[in-house]
């Protein structure tokens, strides 16, 4: 009984989620204001709906909300030291508040997907939309809930443009091939001797453990309802 009882409450929590907006941080040149159309586009961008508590990791937490003029995101941080748990009940610092159009200069303290931080920063043109958007010729790493991996059931995405060199000990970038595939590409020396390497990056619709909003009952019952990760190329290579 309990069980069922959890799986409603889980399904409730997933279409509240699934029926909001979604603000986007467009990465951006540093220095470029915000503009200069694709030139300017370059480095890691974040895709997340609003009215909902994400993490990655159980350890890092991120409450967004809408407000009722649909036209500012505030976000909060929250973490729970070192028990790995979803939790956005107290915030540590201060929220972060963003418009729609908004050009900002940094995402604050933390970033979103600490598994994949840009060497360099980025400025980030912040957007509303009714369904997630990347930059054009893009990477995407999106985690989804439903049936199948469809756009709209997006639960989180970070996305990078090509060639973004990512903040590992290793020299990394990620890429698109001309046939739409992932490769990370590392290069470092051995013997005295500079060398790189392309590895396929390419996940459909892999299962995933839930992140989102969920209590501790929710989240020991696994993957009950379809948690997926896709990483891939979009846009018209
Ligand atoms: C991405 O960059 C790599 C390396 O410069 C290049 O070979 C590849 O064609 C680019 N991909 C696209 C889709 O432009
Ligand atoms: C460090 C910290 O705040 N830990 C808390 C994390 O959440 C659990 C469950 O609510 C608490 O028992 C811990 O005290």
């Amino acid at each position: 009984m309990k069980i069922i009882l959890s799986l409603i409450v889980f399904a409730l929590s997933i279409a509240s989620v699934l029926s909001s907006s979604y603000v986007n941080f467009i990465p951006y040149e540093k220095g470029s204001n915000c503009k200069g159309g694709n030139s300017n586009i370059r480095g890691v961008g974040y895709t997340v709906p609003v009215e909902s508590c994400i993490t990655f990791d159980f350890f890092r937490n991120w409450k967004f909300s809408l407000s009722s003029d649909s036209t500012t995101v505030k976000y909060s941080y929250f973490s729970n030291g070192t028990n790995p748990q979803l939790e956005c009940s107290e915030p540590l610092g201060d929220a972060v508040s963003v418009s729609n159009g908004e050009c900002i200069e940094s995402l604050g303290e933390h970033y979103f997907d600490g598994y994949f931080v840009p060497k360099k920063a980025n400025s980030y043109l912040v957007t509303i939309s009714d369904e997630p958007m990347y930059s054009e010729f893009s990477w995407v790493n999106s985690f989804s809930h439903g049936d199948g991996c469809s756009n709209k059931d997006i639960v989180f995405a970070s996305f990078a443009t090509n060639y973004t060199a990512i903040d590992t000990e290793d020299q990394e970038v990620v890429f698109c091939s001309q046939y739409k595939q992932t490769y990370f590409r590392y290069c470092s020396v051995y013997n005295g001797m500079p060398y790189c390497t392309n590895e396929i990056f390419n996940y459909v619709c892999l299962t995933e453990q839930p992140f989102l909003d969920s209590s501790s009952d929710e989240e020991n019952l696994g993957n009950p309802l379809g948690f997926y990760k896709t990483s891939t190329c979009i846009g018209d290579l």
